[in-house]
């Protein structure tokens, strides 16, 4: 046995393992979800399926938490500008139409890298009602640094009471 080559094949084990393990903090692995099946075709999305526009935006579930749906795009979110009630669970699902992007909520620790052809799910919750700008922090072309948009945390209570269009656009508050 030759213990250098063993010692050399166990310590590249080991860098290997720990490269994915400094990336915890992006809470989503797109290319698990990749290889695990939930496919989506970045040139129709528009067209049919779950991320058509009048399905996007927030949507308030049965169990009192919300789910959430933004499609990341050169160079802005959509929707623009969506509101989440504060404290109750929220399920973003997102998807991109061209090129990798990664969803960060400035303040908070949440980052979700959006890849076309896959949807990129996360959970999320924020305790606190506040705007949170949302930038895009992986380079994705010339107008990368123009890409952010904003997130409201509305109180709970308030939340039921808004119409489903006010709940993908902070403007009509
Ligand atoms: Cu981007």
């Amino acid at each position: 046995m030759n213990w250098r080559k063993l010692r050399i094949f166990l310590v590249t084990v080991l860098v290997l393992c720990v490269i994915p393990a400094t990336r915890y903090y992006q809470i989503d692995v797109p290319l698990l979800r990749f290889l695990g099946g939930s496919h989506v075709d970045p040139l129709s999305l528009h067209l049919s399926g779950e991320f058509v526009e009048n399905n996007l935006g927030t949507e308030q579930d049965a169990d009192g938490s919300v789910t959430v749906r933004m499609i990341a795009e050169q160079y802005l979110f959509v929707p623009h500008c969506i509101l989440v009630p504060a404290g109750v669970p929220v399920h973003l699902r997102i998807t991109s139409a061209d090129a990798v992007h990664s969803l960060v909520f400035d303040g908070t620790e949440y980052a979700v890298k959006v890849l076309p052809g896959a949807i990129s799910r996360a959970e999320l919750q924020f305790p606190r009602t506040g705007e949170y700008k949302t930038v895009c922090r992986e380079f994705c072309g010339a107008g990368h640094y123009a890409m952010r948009s904003e997130l409201k945390v509305v109180p709970r209570d308030q939340f039921p009471a808004l119409r489903p269009e006010e709940r993908g656009n902070c403007a009509a508050q």
